[in-house]
């Protein structure tokens, strides 16, 4: 029997009152979506209460569902223990509305359905373990899950879920291994993918394009500093995480060498000249000529998401990916585009190429 799709009203943490797409059977609402992917392990997209099982071993709960189609109450859950605990449906609606625009972006600007492009469903289970501060895409289920949070809010900003889900298109394409330099390129292709669903999102989430509007952080909403997990114009920013390439930085954390190419795709999307604040400047483009024009966030998402997904091997590292984004735009726009120009004045600003 076919799923019954309606929308529902889900009110938010982080995006105020968003429609969200569910299922009726009877009388009982659930949180599914049947309109976005086919099978998977819920025969739909949809959202679970892992009701604090394990990081560990997770077991990702059952299906949320309701007897209205109005969802969680969009209060700004700050703290741990029994106040997160509270927070039910409300992570729920993050998800799934984290889920519903990184889906609609990768197929309505890239034509690429779910994670594996295969349009097969996946699901996130919410409430993982206890205050966990984090928030992952698992390679057995394919699925995700996300923390509660602690030293953060509840792990459900449309960059975070961007971020899990792109962790999945990896996986399921160039699957990048998880060390090493590769290891930061498989982080840093979710930091882009994140952010680029946070653009789209913004604009209201039903464009062909990939509009401006992304903040170039990851996980500002869900600070309760004010600082972000990681600054993708300028990642030393954080303290840890180098600007530019070197032939040490495969030895860093995966969070921290994806640095440069989140840099290297700012600059690709936004340029960079030397009048600009240092924030947005690399020394590296201090030769002629000292600057480089962006080509905005569409064509960058397009030209990286080509590399990842059909060009790129587990093993890639800065100097291959480097080839192969450049690669990538001269089939999208031409030997010689400005397109295949700015890559390699991006790569250049990182320390990679010339
Ligand atoms: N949130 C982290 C990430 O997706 C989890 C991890 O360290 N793998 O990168
Ligand atoms: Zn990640």
């Amino acid at each position: 029997e076919a799923l019954q799709t309606v929308v529902g009203t889900g009110n938010s943490q982080y995006n105020g009152a968003v429609p969200i797409n569910t299922t009726l059977s009877g009388s009982t609402y659930s949180m599914k979506d049947a309109s976005r992917g086919v099978g998977g392990k819920f025969g739909a997209m949809a959202i679970t209460n892992a009701n604090h099982s394990p990081e560990s071993n997770p077991n990702p709960g059952s299906v949320y569902t309701n007897s209205s189609n109005v969802w969680g109450d969009g209060q700004q859950y700050i703290s741990g223990g029994s106040t997160t605990n509270a927070n039910g449906q409300t992570a729920a609606v993050n998800a799934m509305w984290g889920l519903m625009n990184t889906y609609d972006a990768l197929k309505n600007v890239l034509g690429w359905q779910s994670l594996d492009g295969a349009n097969t469903s996946t699901y996130i289970a919410a409430h993982v373990d206890n205050d966990y501060d984090n928030a992952f895409f698992d390679p057995g289920c394919k699925c995700m899950y996300i923390g509660d949070g602690s030293s953060f809010k509840s792990l459900g900003s449309l960059d975070v879920i961007g971020h899990e889900m792109s962790h999945g298109v990896t996986d399921a394409t160039s699957n990048l291994e998880y060390s090493g330099e590769s290891g930061g390129l498989n982080e840093s292709s979710s930091d882009i993918g994140g952010d680029m669903v946070e653009a789209y999102a913004r604009a209201g989430g039903t464009g062909t394009t990939i509009p401006g509007g992304n903040d170039w952080m990851m996980g500002v909403e869900i600070s309760k500093t004010g600082q972000p997990l990681r600054w993708m114009y300028k990642p030393s920013k954080d303290g840890k995480s180098p600007n530019a390439w070197s032939s040490s930085i495969g030895n860093l954390n995966v969070h921290y060498s994806s640095g440069p190419n989140n840099r290297m795709f700012y600059f690709l999307s936004q340029g960079s000249n030397a009048s600009s604040s240092s924030d947005y400047y690399s020394s590296y483009l201090n030769k002629s000529p000292a600057a480089m024009t962006g080509i905005g966030n569409d064509k960058a998402f397009r030209i990286w998401f080509k590399a990842n997904t059909t060009k790129f091997t587990q093993l890639t590292n800065y100097a291959d990916a480097r080839n192969k984004v450049l690669q990538a735009a001269e089939e999208l726009y031409g030997v010689g585009s400005k397109e295949a120009t700015a890559v390699k004045r991006a790569y250049a600003a990182i320390n990679v190429g010339a």
